[in-house]
């Protein structure tokens, strides 16, 4: 363990969790049985679970649940928590605050916080120009500001959206997001003016991942050219890496080519950085790895530690085409959330966690190749950073293997490692680990994906 990550989990003052996998009951264990037989009589059964297993404390790169099971994160909560859960700084700028004030209304009468995380947020985004910035509680409420300021900005009210897309769950972004089981299914009916164009999907463009970036690109800009009019399009939408879909990078080439041809239309270019913001694969924006400068950016998830907070940046002209009074709401922005993402963005910047994600790819790829020229069933091994994936395939051909993907996932998380799924068709697994997580706990995980792929092949 490198010496400021060792620091960094164990800080004076801030929780001190043996960075450990241990195991002392099955997974879940009785604790957690009984209160997920209460959860099951009080919870609505909409709101699924991936793991029963009912956490305590966390930190660095462990969950500990009510049996005293110490488990491995490989999650952080959904790209939540990249710098460590209860990070030192967060929790210290959160006591401070809470115990000042909790709510004013950032609309009603204003405080520092709200404008210190703006402007951060306008300096670390991609783009050397002007920017503005406003707060919302949830990624979905920052994607739905920013479809509102492209629209108010262009006059125009169709969105292009891509094959694979999550964008989330209130009724637009259902619109927006391509996935009907379960994110859609019996909810419509949807918003209307949302086109869905063909996603560059190396593994699966038909002629190969070579021609994938450009001949995606060609089949997009000619559909928005021929079949919406390009004088009809507010924005083009898009996951610089998509998540829920599958953690698919997009082909080479491909999102500079929307990009330039959004600017050349008059089309707002929104990069939804949801998932991929904030260090997550090892930039600070995945939009800059391919020289990208979205007008807006949404932003949300590891903004703020695990508080919720989400933004929409951009070109301060386009930010300021809503009316006065045309953006808002009760808790966007709220002073305990802002003290949160203030604390999280130092600890970012003081523990060089975009140089942490690039190293957790260096250590996790070759591992992950090696499983794959190993294992039949992993068809491709991709991601950025510290968001990597594995896709499950039928023997020889590009088949999605689902049974074989919850399988896997099932034994990883039996022997206390927590993995997520992910795809269109449900045979992606995915790694977001805490940006924090020491090495040994990382090559330990690895080992254990390793027996669980050996136990199911
Ligand atoms: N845009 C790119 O990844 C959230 C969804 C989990 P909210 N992804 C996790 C689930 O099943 O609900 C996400 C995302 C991208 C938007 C969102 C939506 O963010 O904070 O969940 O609303």
């Amino acid at each position: 363990m490198s010496e400021s990550v060792a620091n960094f989990v164990s800080p004076s003052g801030g929780p001190e969790l043996p960075q450990v996998r241990r195991l002392v009951t099955a997974i879940p264990g009785p604790r957690s049985l009984e209160m997920f037989a209460r959860r099951e009589a009080a919870v609505a059964r909409g709101v699924s679970t991936t793991l029963p297993v009912f956490v305590t404390a966390a930190g660095g790169g462990v969950l500990v649940d009510v049996d005293g099971n110490s488990l491995i994160d490989m999650g952080s909560g959904i790209a939540v928590v990249s710098v460590g859960n209860s990070a030192p700084h967060v929790v210290s700028a959160v006591t401070e605050q809470v115990a000042a004030f909790t709510h004013t209304c950032f609309m009603v009468t204003p405080y520092e916080g709200y404008v210190a995380v703006c402007e951060k947020l306008n300096s670390l985004t991609p783009g050397d120009f002007p920017k503005k910035s406003a707060l919302f509680n949830s990624g979905a409420e920052a994607v739905e500001n920013a479809v509102k300021i492209a629209r108010a900005h262009t006059g125009r009210s169709a969105v292009v959206v891509f094959d694979h897309a999550y964008h989330g769950r209130t009724n637009l972004t259902m619109a927006l997001t391509a996935k009907s089981m379960p994110y859609k299914h019996s909810f419509g009916p949807f918003a209307p003016e949302i086109y869905r164009m063909p996603m560059a999907y190396p593994f699966r463009w038909p002629s190969g991942p070579a021609n994938c970036g450009p001949e995606a690109a060609a089949l997009a800009t000619s559909h928005m050219t021929t079949q919406i009019g390009v004088n009809n399009i507010a924005a083009v939408l898009i996951e610089p890496i998509q998540g829920e879909g599958g953690f698919v990078v997009p082909g080479e080439g491909f999102l500079p080519a929307l990009a330039e041809f959004c600017a050349e239309n008059g089309i707002v270019f929104i990069a939804d950085e949801i998932q991929t913001g904030f260090a997550r694969t090892g930039e600070m924006f995945a939009s800059s790895y391919e020289g990208v400068t979205p007008d807006l950016v949404t932003t949300a998830k590891g903004i703020a530690g695990g508080l919720p907070l989400s933004a929409v940046t951009g070109r301060a002209d386009i930010m300021d085409a809503a009316h006065v009074g045309g953006l808002g709401g009760t808790y966007g922005g709220n002073p305990v959330a802002c003290a949160a993402a203030l604390g999280a963005i130092r600890t970012i910047e003081e523990l060089d966690l975009v140089g942490r994600a690039r190293h957790i790819e260096s250590l996790m790829m070759p591992r992950l190749r090696a499983m794959a020229a190993k294992f039949d069933c992993i068809g491709d091994v991709r991601g950025r950073g510290a968001m990597l994936a594995v896709e499950l395939v039928k023997p020889d051909g590009v088949e999605p293997d689902a049974s074989s993907t919850v399988a896997v996932a099932k034994a990883c998380h039996a022997a206390g490692v927590v993995v997520l799924t992910a795809g269109t068709f449900g045979n992606v697994l995915r790694f977001l680990p805490p940006l924090v997580i020491p090495d040994e706990l990382l090559i330990e995980a690895l080992d254990v994906l390793e027996d669980a792929f050996a136990s199911v092949s």
